[in-house]
């Protein structure tokens, strides 16, 4: 069933920017009819800072004739618009529990990506390993997705951008191979390496992430030290 939004949504996006994931990714799992525009972020078109949103950042939503911005905003917001697509948990203890976990996702693992791709920094990549043990607790019957849910929940959008990201760059040459093979192999991590794997064949996630695209990206930020 396509979901109607009360007025007009307008996605401004890019498809490599993991933080507009959040929202396409929101979108695209929830079914709603929206239109979707890619920005050139190298070469940003003047109608867009001049009409749209003169801070130049993706995502961009507009909502009618309102603009909101901020990944995790207009993410929550489309959660919030369409309570029929079950993105928010109703027990607001399991919500307050999903919360937390992508808190502790954001403060654990997110730094060895961030470090990774923007510092040239591959020597934090095995850190992964004593990050996701400490993450591990905070994840609550991830079968298949938090709490037991049939498809991924909001809190869960909101990482999987960086989670499929962390995913392509360890299986790419910029990662020692080991780090992929315990991850993917090693009984210790099926937990979380399972959850992952759903989350990244979850229809949302599988419709809006372009392995080639990202794997272009990294070519050009990551540097060889
Ligand atoms: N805190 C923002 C970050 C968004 C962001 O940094 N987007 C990048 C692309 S991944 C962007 O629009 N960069 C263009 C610019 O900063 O001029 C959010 O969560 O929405």
């Amino acid at each position: 069933m396509v979901l109607i939004p009360p007025k007009p949504i307008t996605l401004y996006c890019c498809n490599i920017c993991p933080w507009a994931a959040r929202t396409w990714i929101a979108l695209t799992q929830a079914n709603v009819e929206y239109e979707y525009v890619e920005i050139d972020l190298k070469n940003k078109p003047e109608w867009f800072l001049r009409d749209v949103n003169p801070g130049g950042k993706v995502p961009t939503l507009k909502y009618g004739e309102d603009l909101i911005i901020e990944s995790a905003v207009t993410t929550e917001f489309i959660a919030d618009l369409f309570p029929e697509a079950g993105l928010l948990p109703k027990d607001a203890f399991k919500l307050a529990q999903s919360r937390l976990m992508a808190d502790r996702f954001m403060e654990l693992i997110f730094p060895i990506y961030r470090k990774a791709v923007f510092a040239s920094n591959l020597e934090v990549i095995p850190t992964i390993f004593g990050e996701i043990d400490k993450f591990v607790p905070y994840l609550i019957n991830p079968s298949p997705f938090f709490g037991g849910s049939d498809h991924p929940i909001l809190a869960e959008i909101l990482i999987v951008p960086f989670i499929s990201r962390l995913y392509l760059l360890l299986e790419s040459e910029y990662s020692p191979k080991e780090v992929y093979t315990k991850l993917s192999t090693d009984p210790k991590y099926k937990i979380f390496n399972d959850w992952s794997g759903a989350l990244m064949a979850s229809p949302g996630v599988a419709k809006t992430f372009d392995k080639s695209l990202n794997a272009k990206f990294f070519a050009e930020r990551i540097v060889a030290k």
